[in-house]
């Protein structure tokens, strides 16, 4: 018999959100756990069966008997090779370009926009105006992400046309992220609407509630910071983020206390 499939995760991360929505549409078992010191991208402090084969210390990790497959994109794509009976993508070529394209956006630029506001706000990178100015300009720039999105579903019900699908799975994470920093779409508007239908959604119901569980382990954020414990990645997108918003200083900052870091491999001390 086949093994189940186990998937290292976190309640919070929107990568693995896509993960666990796509599992659940498919009706795929699987078990998932947190790995325990994920956050400061210290080896030593994860379990070895999360760190093994996972340079980056990542998650969400899928691990299918002895195989294991890192980033949400190739683990959703590994899930539809393997399990076709249920497709997430569209039919089409046209389409299926379509999901991936607003995939792309969503890991990009939307969640590292959500996930510069968590710094500021959980975090408590910045302080008065500063915070006030980033939150500015989260606001100025969601509103640009969302019309986006909002031209990409048309008068369609899903952003896979009729049949809720890969692209739903991959917005569905930002979007909710955005309301709990009220930078939600306004209410009535088209996004919204979406938004809602999708939580009317086992997969997404369930997953939610394992966001909304997680997010209050963010809280006392900042403390972890100060301790040491956790180190977070600025990685990519989060970086340019952060520096085109007007947080260079907190980077800078972030560095010196050792308490933002940047992605494997690691550069010589
Ligand atoms: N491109 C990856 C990104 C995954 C990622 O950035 N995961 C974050 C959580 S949202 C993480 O595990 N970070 C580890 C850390 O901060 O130590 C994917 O799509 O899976």
């Amino acid at each position: 018999m086949a093994q189940e499939l186990f998937l290292w995760d976190h309640p919070v991360s929107s990568y693995a959100q896509k993960v666990r929505i796509a599992l659940r549409e498919k009706k795929i078992p699987f078990k998932l756990e947190t790995p325990r010191g994920i956050g400061n991208g210290d080896k030593a402090a994860v379990p070895s069966n999360f760190s093994e084969h996972n340079m980056r210390l990542e998650v969400p990790l899928l691990i299918d008997g002895d195989f294991k497959i890192t980033d949400s994109t190739i683990i959703l794509e590994y899930l539809e090779d393997k399990y076709p009976e249920t497709p997430l993508l569209p039919r089409s070529p046209r389409e299926r370009a379509r999901a991936r394209m607003i995939e792309e956006v969503c890991d990009s630029q939307y969640e590292a926009l959500n996930w510069g506001v968590s710094e500021v706000t959980n975090f408590e990178r910045a302080h008065g105006e500063q915070a006030a100015k980033l939150h500015e300009q989260a606001n100025h720039q969601v509103k640009q992400i969302q019309a986006w999105l909002t031209e990409q579903l048309g008068d369609a019900e899903w952003f896979g046309g009729e049949r809720f699908g890969w692209a739903d799975l991959c917005v569905w994470p930002m979007v909710n992220r955005s309301m709990f920093y009220d930078l939600g779409p306004l209410p009535g508007s088209a996004l919204r609407d979406w938004c809602e239908r999708a939580m009317q959604r086992d997969s997404v119901k369930a997953t939610y509630e394992e966001y909304q569980a997680g997010n209050k382990l963010l809280k006392g954020a900042a403390g972890a910071l100060e301790k040491g414990v956790m180190r977070r990645e600025y990685r990519d997108h989060r970086l340019e983020w952060m520096i085109k918003s007007g947080g260079v200083d907190i980077v800078v900052e972030g560095l010196k206390k050792r308490n933002i870091r940047f992605s494997w491999p690691d550069p010589m001390e």
